[in-house]
């Protein structure tokens, strides 16, 4: 429990105004179904999903006596030249949950080395079928790939990437789909923007050749830079400029995972089937820390083909890939998606939901509202000369409201656990209209 200020100095929070934070803390400490509860004791209702993780809503039962049960069974096991069997089976079921041949699953510990992860496959993907010349990554600006030095490098935030030096070598952008101008207020996919693809042919291909090209990086829906959704037609295009000249294509679905958009996976909702797909979050509904990789068919043959039998085939693993608690979590977490039903019922919820979030197009400030599945984004009309400023204020009273929302420069980015009610989404939405009201400047 919270024991006063003098308490909070020695923790070096992440992602956190540290300074703001102490003077001002906010405190969780417990949590069920749809609510936090604060250190002082106020309920608070969870719009995030944690932070986009907790898709099944906190604290449930199936998931938590998982976790004991395989705390007191089997705490350990190394996972280098050495199994469990939950690991296996979880690969198992991740593969039927997957489409096409994304059949193969690498185990990491978060969305970050799940990035880092797949990036080492694709560069010795390309090294095992003789193509070694492929080193060049390419990602998108206001990509987020996590915060290890392999996904700051190919994403696009400037904040993420600024102290932080060279980062890798080799690294392009393609440029980001968003334009208020061109797809504000846009239900669903914009129309605008699909032609923003072909920049990969025109100027990156141009530029340094697909023979030097290992992989391109996304998110099918950019979530971190504060939910900017695909235009229409525009993965499709990314595919076809990949498979015309032998570039793998990296989805990453660490928060588009898991029923985020109303379906399974991104990849399955907009047809179009990536060569890596990088998962975490949602995958134990945020209860252990766990992410994985899972490859098609062909990238896998191609890195176990090149290596002499009986040799590690590719020299990259974690201590607690495939922990016993994060597998035993997993496994529980599928079962609650598919008992519920939950990927459906987001998928049924999403049109409600759209239909609220676009209810806050009159209030002040607001330059902008998106939304796809059970995720949103509203922008807000910046304070001149204070980037950042009015989202957070707008956090700020959410919270003292009891609300949690996520706000990421100037914009607010809801995306409940996929349990909410139907009155609980105009609980979100209503308060978040209380608080833009009460906005002075
Ligand atoms: N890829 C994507 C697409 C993510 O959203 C990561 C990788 C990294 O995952 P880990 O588990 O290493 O944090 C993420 C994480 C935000 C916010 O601003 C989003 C994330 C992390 C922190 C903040 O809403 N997503």
């Amino acid at each position: 429990m919270y024991a006063g200020d003098s308490d909070l100095g020695s923790y070096w929070m992440p992602f956190t105004a540290n300074r703001q934070f102490k003077v001002a803390p906010r405190l969780l400490v417990s949590a069920r179904d749809m609510h936090f509860t604060t250190h002082d004791g106020r309920k608070v209702l969870d719009g995030v999903a944690g932070l986009w993780c907790v898709n099944a809503g906190h604290g449930r039962d199936k998931i938590v006596n998982a976790i004991r049960q395989q705390a007191g069974e089997l705490d350990f096991a190394p996972p280098f030249q050495m199994g469990h069997p939950l690991q296996f089976e979880l690969a198992k079921r991740l593969q039927l949950l997957l489409p096409g041949d994304l059949n193969q699953t690498f185990f990491t510990n978060s969305g970050s080395e799940s990035v880092d992860t797949a990036l080492k496959i694709a560069l010795a993907y390309h090294r095992a079928r003789g193509e070694g010349s492929r080193r060049w990554l390419i990602g998108r600006e206001r990509g987020y790939h996590g915060s290890n030095m392999g996904g700051v490098s190919v994403g696009g935030i400037a904040a993420n990437r600024k102290a932080f030096g060279n980062l890798l070598t080799c690294v392009d952008h393609l440029p980001h789909t968003h334009s208020i101008a061109h797809n504000s207020y846009s239900r669903g996919q914009p129309s605008w923007g699909a032609h923003l693809a072909d920049d990969l042919e025109s100027r990156i291909i141009a530029l340094h050749d697909a023979s030097n090209i290992a992989a391109v990086i996304v998110e099918p829906v950019a979530g971190s830079t504060g939910v900017l959704i695909p235009p229409r037609g525009y993965l499709e295009r990314l595919r076809e400029i990949c498979d015309q000249h032998g570039i793998l294509l990296i989805f990453d679905e660490v928060i588009t995972g898991f029923g985020r958009l109303g379906s399974s996976f991104a990849c399955e909702k907009f047809g179009v089937l990536p060569d890596l797909v990088c998962l975490a979050k949602g995958l134990t509904n945020g209860a252990v820390p766990m992410g994985a990789v899972t490859v098609r068919q062909g990238v896998y043959d191609t890195i176990m083909g090149a290596a002499p039998a009986n040799a590690i085939e590719l020299f990259h693993g974690y201590t607690y890939s495939g922990h016993p608690l994060a597998v035993a979590a997993a496994l529980a977490t599928l079962d609650v998606y598919a008992e519920e039903g939950l990927f459906a019922r987001a998928a049924e919820l999403a049109p409600y939901f759209e239909h609220a979030v676009h209810s806050l197009r009159e209030l002040p400030f607001v330059i902008d509202v998106r939304n796809l599945g059970m995720v949103a984004g509203i922008e807000l009309e910046p304070i001149p000369q204070k980037p950042a400023a009015r989202a957070f204020e707008v956090f700020q009273r959410c919270y003292e409201k009891g609300i949690l929302v996520r706000t990421t420069g100037d914009i607010v980015a809801l995306s409940p656990p996929l349990i909410i009610s139907k009155a609980q989404i105009d609980e979100l939405v209503d308060g978040l209209k209380e608080v833009l009201r009460a906005l002075s400047h």
